[in-house]
């Protein structure tokens, strides 16, 4: 029988450790992939180099071993690492596949339109390639200012081009993992604590007497430290509280699962902060000393008891009032965990704000087993000359809409692409970077007018992903293990700071990204802000001023300096002032009521899935990463499709059996490009159906991944736009079955 313990710990790979119990992950990690069929080889005969893993912004630092044919044998996690205590989660050990895959990118490419208006790839050299998006980059500015040139980016990958854009003069950028990720609560906890959750968030999960997940799948979704530490809290006997339409790996470790009713999720939070209040269950010392706006908040609750929040979450009043206790009997030891992928049904910020508010009212905010105070170090600049100021940036595009958005809104780029949108700014061309938008842009029929409607679309990628169909050009970047990369620096409980180095030469007839960069840059007349060979001399530069060097940094991978900021955690009765506007947590917010918002959170009704509709809701499989490792040979190998759940109510009411193969069809029409297998389960509620991100793929030369499972995003066509900050919610579509083929009933397929 499995223990609750092994089933979401993170193989301690290479030690041959008992591993993660998914099923498909074996014993001993990297056995199960394939480089272990090239024989055995001992570690004095491999040379490591230092790496930080990039099949997920975790970025674990990491050491990968090269045999003496060049080839790398396997990635260990650096053991110093707080992101990764030594261990990586099976996607970056299954990471070295990204170099191995045949289907890789190798050479440029260029776009070429046949006499008979078709369309094709022809390979192109470097030179070629970049004189032409160098050539295309200088049309723009020439005809409607740098501005015009737009950069989509995820990743590492587009911080090498986020810095040509701005030396070109363009601050025109967006990341899906923004606004289509983690901005509400960005906005939120900035509005309430004046500061940001940053990543990795600063939840003390190691000290914790109680975890509340609140959709958060940790052991599904593997923030890989935050998995291990939530391992050894449940080992330490700290309640889980997991809240969750579906049983998921989480609930299935937890004290508490309450299968909430989606979209409700902030009447069930507003009926714990009345409990809290009412049965005088906050901690009054922390409230009265730190916060701002207690009286109203306790007026506002009045009436949101669990009655009422029961007849809107289905919950029952007495487990909401026995959470309630639970959470202010472990007090401040609790991590309301903030969660990431956070847009959800458009009231989003609203929803983090409450999560926010929840924290303060059991002073877990700088506490032991609460939220911790994390600490980064900034690495210095390169001496380069200032960025030219450009005339208008991605804030002009939300500019009256979205007053609280902190970074580029990716849908605003795209409209701003669109003629027909009529912005005053328009955006002519476009770069993308490291992100895969029509498999990670919700609305997929405003994604395919934008990209129909620029001029030019260069895409650095490692991939032949769907995006790289839309180029003009395709720029393939060596994979993370071939190349130097900026210095990771990430806030944790102590600074620290990782390297990238290549382990081996870029295969094929690829390049780092920052020499992509930099060859483009130098034919724009841009040396000044590329005045260096090789990106190892920055680097060293950096590395020199922090007191460590290159040399150094080879040899340890990961650097760990003193903190300077003061303790981990907020002493007893420590004066404290917040960046808000009034110095003090904010549970009302002035912030909000100065824009126009409500100060305070309120449960709004959403819409209902219509009759023979069930809600699509979806999330992470352990073994991948979106849509990016579904070609990968090892972890293709671990999971190669995903599955619709359905309720066996529903299945039975529908007549569908385990396997078999259905296509979806949302309320708009849209129907999947691929069917899916039915997975027939109690795990679901039956008012919703779930499917993991990032499968059903449409371009053939993802030889693997081609075809396999559908695209969740197919079926998001409605986005409940957050007003605050723009965040596009994707948990408002609603689905039902379609039983046969589409294609040959002659129904008319959009996607
Ligand atoms: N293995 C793996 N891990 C990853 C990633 C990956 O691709 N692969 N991606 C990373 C990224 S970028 C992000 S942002 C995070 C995302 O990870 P999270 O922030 O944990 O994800 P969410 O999408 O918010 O949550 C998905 C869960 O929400 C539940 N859910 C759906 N609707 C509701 C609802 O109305 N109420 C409640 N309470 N729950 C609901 C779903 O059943 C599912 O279990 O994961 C990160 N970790
Ligand atoms: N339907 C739906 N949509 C979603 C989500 C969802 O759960 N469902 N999740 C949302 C979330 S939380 C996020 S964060 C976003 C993420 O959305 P994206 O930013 O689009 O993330 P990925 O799918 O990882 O796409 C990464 C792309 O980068 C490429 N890539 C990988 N490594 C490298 C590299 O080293 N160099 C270069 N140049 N390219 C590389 C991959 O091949 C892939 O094409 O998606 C959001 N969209
Ligand atoms: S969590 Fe996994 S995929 Fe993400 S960086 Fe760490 S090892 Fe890589
Ligand atoms: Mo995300």
């Amino acid at each position: 029988m499995k223990t609750r313990r092994d089933f979401i710990r993170i193989s301690a790979v290479g030690t041959g450790a008992a591993a993660l119990s998914i099923k498909a992950f074996g014993s001993n990690g990297f056995g199960l992939f394939k480089s272990e069929t090239e024989g055995p080889v001992s570690d004095e005969d491999l040379t490591p180099y230092p790496t930080y893993c990039e099949v997920c912004f975790w970025k674990c630092a990491a050491w990968a071993y090269v045999d003496k044919s060049g080839r790398i044998r396997k990635v260990i996690g650096n053991k110093n690492d707080p992101h990764c205590n030594g261990r990586l989660c099976p996607r970056g050990t299954g990471g070295v596949g990204m170099v191995y895959d045949e289907d890789r990118l190798k050479t440029p490419l260029i776009r070429e339109t046949k006499k008979d208006g078709s369309q094709y790839f022809r390979e192109a050299s470097w030179e070629e390639a970049l004189d032409l998006v160098a050539g295309k980059m200088k049309e723009v500015k020439e005809k409607y200012g740098p501005e015009a040139f737009g950069l989509f980016n995820h990743g590492t990958p587009g911080g090498h081009f986020h810095h040509l854009l701005r030396a070109y003069g363009s601050e025109t950028n967006a990341e899906p993992a923004f606004a289509n990720c983690r901005g509400p609560r960005s906005s939120a906890y900035f509005s309430t604590f004046g500061a940001y959750i940053g990543s990795p968030e600063s939840t003390d999960i190691r000290d914790t007497r109680c975890l509340v997940l609140i959709g958060s799948h940790l052991g599904e979704n593997m923030h890989n430290s935050q998995v291990q530490e939530m391992s050894d809290a449940i080992d330490n006997g700290a309640a889980i509280i997991t809240v969750d339409p579906r049983f998921s790996t989480a609930a299935a470790h937890s004290s508490y699962w309450l299968p909430i009713k989606p979209a409700t999720d902030i009447a069930l939070l507003m009926a714990w902060i009345h409990v809290l209040i009412y049965e005088g269950l906050y901690n009054k010392e922390f409230v009265e000393k730190y916060t701002f706006g207690f009286e109203y908040l306790k007026e506002h609750v009045k009436n949101m008891t669990p009655e009422w929040a029961y007849g809107i979450t289905t919950i029952e009043p007495e487990q909401i009032r026995k959470t309630a206790r639970e959470m202010a009997g472990a007090a401040p030891a609790v991590v309301i965990h903030p969660g990431r992928h956070v847009v959800w049904y458009g009231d989003d910020t609203q929803r983090e704000r409450a999560m926010a508010i929840l924290t303060a009212l059991l002073g877990a905010w700088g506490k032991r087993g609460g939220l911790y105070l994390p600490e980064g170090i900034s690495v210095p600049h390169f001496p380069q000359p200032e960025y030219p100021e450009p005339e208008w940036t991605w804030k002009d595009l939300n500019y009256g809409k979205y007053p609280l958005a902190t970074m580029g809104i990716t849908t605003e780029l795209l409209k701003a692409s669109i003629p027909r949108y009529n912005y005053e700014h328009q955006v002519k061309a476009w770069l993308v970077a490291g992100t895969n938008l029509p498999l990670s842009m919700p609305d997929k029929p405003l994604f395919k007018e934008a990209a129909a409607s620029v001029e030019f679309i260069a895409v650095m990628d490692t991939m032949p992903m769907d995006i790289t169909g839309y180029a003009d050009v395709i720029l393939p970047e060596a994979t993370y293990l071939e190349r130097y990369d900026a210095i990771r620096s990430a806030p944790n409980r102590e600074p620290n700071i990782a390297l990238r180095m290549p382990a081996i030469e870029p295969k094929y007839d690829t390049k780092p990204g920052w020499w992509i960069a930099k060859h483009i840059g130098e034919r724009l007349g841009l040396h000044d802000y590329f005045n260096y060979d090789d990106y190892a001399e920055v680097i060293d530069w950096q590395l020199k001023k922090m007191g460590t060097s290159l040399e150094e940094m080879k040899k340890i991978g990961l650097k760990k300096f003193p903190r300077k900021s003061g303790p981990l955690y907020l002493g007893d009765g420590e004066d404290f002032t917040f960046n808000t506007n009034t110095g003090k947590v904010e549970l009302y917010s002035t912030d909000f009521a100065d824009h126009g918002f409500d100060a305070l959170p309120k449960y709004t009704k959403h819409p209902e899935p219509p009759q023979n509709f069930y809600r699509l809701i979806y999330g992470r499989a352990p073994m991948h990463t979106f849509s990016r490792t579904s070609n990968n040979p090892n972890l293709s190998d671990l999971m190669s499709e995903n599955s619709v759940w359905v309720n066996p109510k529903v299945a039975d009411l529908w007549g569908l059996k385990k396997g078999q193969e259905v296509w979806l069809k949302n309320q708009d029409g849209h129907i999947t490009s691929f069917p899916v297998k039915v997975r027939v389960t109690e795990r679901i509620r039956w008012d919703s159906v779930y499917m993991v991100h990032g499968f059903g793929h449409n371009n053939k030369k993802l030889s693997r991944a081609f075809g396999r499972g559908a695209s969740d995003t197919e079926m998001i066509t409605n986005v409940a736009v957050d007003p605050i900050m723009g965040g596009t919610g994707m948990r408002g579509n609603f689905i039902t079955f379609l039983t046969e083929d589409p294609a040959l009933e002659g129904k008319e397929v959009k996607a």
